[in-house]
């Protein structure tokens, strides 16, 4: 790592926790609750995941993919879609996911450290309260300097959007910045900012192609990260 950043930037799906099972089965549930006879399989949704956002998820399904064109319009989406935040909130608020391996030591030790902590997701902000709420006991805001979340951006990953709003809100240069990222959209979502870009791959990115990514760990475990995180971290 040539230049040691200052400022942590976290990926949530994927990076944080293993959230995608959660998300599908919200999804779904949903889906059987409107009897819109629509199941999207683990294999399905793998390839549903190259598309941020859930509504935008929707809409893609429903235009490009499923042969029951239903005639959904956005509106109905959102309902879907805000039934869906919901469904998965409410079960992330009853302890339904843990972190990923080696998340709770880096966030710990950043923060001992002085470290900033930023979030750049495709996510809803409702949807990270539950889960810092249950993994770390505190919210979002006591943990990370800036939240930019898919609600406020026009455009979700792959575009450099969330990671730009968060160089914008902190004041901050790309090289004074880390990010994490599990997917190739996260990766190319850093990358269209110029940020330099950790990934460790999520169960569902397990193939992505991460050329572009300037460290890749198998897992965020400290023995895995790169030796300059581990020096700014653990020394
Ligand atoms: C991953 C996503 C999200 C979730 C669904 O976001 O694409 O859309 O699958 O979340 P990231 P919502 O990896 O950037 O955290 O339904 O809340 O949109
Ligand atoms: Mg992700």
């Amino acid at each position: 790592m040539k230049n040691i950043p200052s400022t942590l930037i976290f990926d949530v799906d994927g990076t944080l926790a293993e959230t995608e099972e959660l998300h599908r089965k919200a999804f779904n549930d949903v889906f059987k609750k409107r009897r819109l006879k629509w199941h999207w399989n683990k294999s399905l949704y793998g390839q549903l995941l190259r598309i941020a956002g859930g509504k935008e998820r929707i809409k893609f399904y429903q235009t490009n993919v499923t042969c029951h064109k239903i005639p959904l319009n956005d509106g109905d989406i959102s309902l879907i879609h805000k039934e869906k935040t919901q469904i998965y909130s409410h079960w992330v608020e009853n302890g339904a996911l843990t972190l990923r391996p080696g998340i709770h030591c880096i966030i710990t030790k950043a923060l001992e450290k002085n470290i900033r902590l930023a979030i750049a997701t495709s996510t809803s902000y409702s949807n990270l309260i539950p889960l810092t709420q249950s993994c770390f006991g505190k919210k979002p805001e006591e943990i990370f300097s800036c939240l930019a979340t898919g609600n406020l951006v026009r455009k979700k990953k792959p575009a450099a959007d969330l990671y730009n709003l968060v160089l914008q809100k902190l004041s901050l240069e790309p090289k004074e910045c880390l990010a994490i990222e599990d997917s190739r959209i996260g990766l190319m979502s850093a990358k269209g900012a110029n940020i330099r870009t950790m990934v460790s791959p999520s169960l569902y990115h397990i193939k992505d192609d991460f050329t572009e990514a300037d460290h890749l760990c198998e897992s965020l475990e400290e023995e895995q990260l790169p030796e300059e995180l581990r020096q700014l971290l653990f020394q």
